[in-house]
């Protein structure tokens, strides 16, 4: 069988860890490295959505999904014990676990780890994650060992493992989260899950984690090029805009009486694309700290203003910056 992976991805990670554990090694399964963008075409035979982790059973047959895997490789012998226990009620019981330990706990930690820098997203999981520690504290008090499986990790453990493995990264940039009460078996439990012989021999160098964790928390370059842009007011405006050329083209430079603007007009093909997208608007003016004024017409249109008032009325830099983030993310679906 072949395990189509990047050893970076967290959900690979649950696959590897699972193996681990169970005593299911390469001979059972052979981990086959791919590049995301270019996915082999067996691979995409099985899975046309290109996602890793892939496993692929027998030629031509597989399947995807992180935790259909870990499911299927309970089914195998192996040395190992049982990631979803033996009995069906306990296999039950188990998934059931790894649902609730998923929207509880896992949610609030993704909102923050993919925050790609979000000052909404990490506000957000500021909320939620005091309540994510408290789950994760009585849920542990529950279990007959340190972890969800008791003296070893059961499929709850392995799910939540990868996400644990990166909190280090996470809470060193956002200092702000909060974190498990000092003392708790929340604390104790995302010490001792990276530490984890199955867990410490599934995951890359520290180097690897700590740069792909950053990559997730950091803003796309286009809104940190807005980040960083001054609010330096442009002479001529107009000029600015020919030069851009492309990156510019949905935007044009007005003379509104007080000075110069930058207006652009956006269509949306339906309602929410509309939502989403001003949704996304929103949340790169808090990310930018930058403010722009949105005419939404109806559902199928709107206009964008942008224009600095202080010191002086007209269009700066910053302005510029994100105006080309902006046409970006509104004409091709997603930041490029
Ligand atoms: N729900 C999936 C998530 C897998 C996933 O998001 N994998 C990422 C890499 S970490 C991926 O393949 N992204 C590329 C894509 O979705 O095309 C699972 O649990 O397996």
């Amino acid at each position: 069988m072949k395990l189509y992976m990047i050893p970076a991805c967290p959900f690979v990670q649950r696959i590897l860890i699972a193996c681990q554990v169970r005593g299911i090694d390469q001979s059972v399964l052979t981990s086959v490295e791919i590049d995301l963008n270019t996915p082999p075409k067996e691979m995409l035979a099985i899975n046309p959505s290109g996602s890793v982790p892939t496993i692929e059973y027998a030629p031509g047959e597989g399947f995807h999904e992180s935790l259909v895997i870990m499911e299927f490789l309970d089914s195998i012998e192996a040395a190992g014990p049982r990631l979803y226990g033996s009995a069906p009620t306990t296999t039950a019981e188990t998934r059931v676990a790894v649902e609730v330990a998923s929207s509880k706990f896992l949610t609030p930690l993704q909102q923050a780890m993919y925050s790609q820098g979000s000052v909404n997203s990490v506000r957000k999981a500021t909320h939620q994650l005091v309540g994510a520690w408290n789950w994760l504290d009585v849920e542990l008090s529950k279990a007959s060992g340190r972890f969800f499986g008791g003296t070893q990790l059961n499929a709850v453990d392995i799910s939540l493992a990868p996400f644990i493995a990166r909190w280090k990264w996470l809470s060193e940039k956002y200092p702000e989260l909060p974190k498990p009460a000092a003392g708790s078996r929340a604390e104790k439990y995302i010490a001792q899950i990276p530490e984890h012989e199955a867990v410490m021999n599934s995951l890359p160098s520290a180097d690897i984690m700590r740069s792909t964790t950053l990559r997730f928390l950091t803003p796309h370059p286009l809104l940190q090029d807005a980040i960083n842009a001054p609010r330096t007011l442009l002479e001529n405006p107009k000029a600015t805009l020919e030069a851009a050329g492309q990156k510019l083209s949905s935007w044009k430079i007005e003379h509104d009486g007080q000075g110069f603007c930058l207006k652009g007009l956006f269509r949306f093909k339906n309602h929410s694309e509309a939502l989403s997208k001003l949704n996304w608007l929103h949340d790169a003016q808090e990310t930018t700290d930058h403010h722009t004024s949105i005419v939404m017409r109806d559902f199928q249109e709107s206009e964008i203003i942008m224009v600095t008032h202080e010191p002086k009325w007209g269009v700066t830099q910053k302005d510029v910056a994100l105006a080309i983030a902006i046409q970006a993310f509104f004409t091709e679906g997603q930041l490029p």
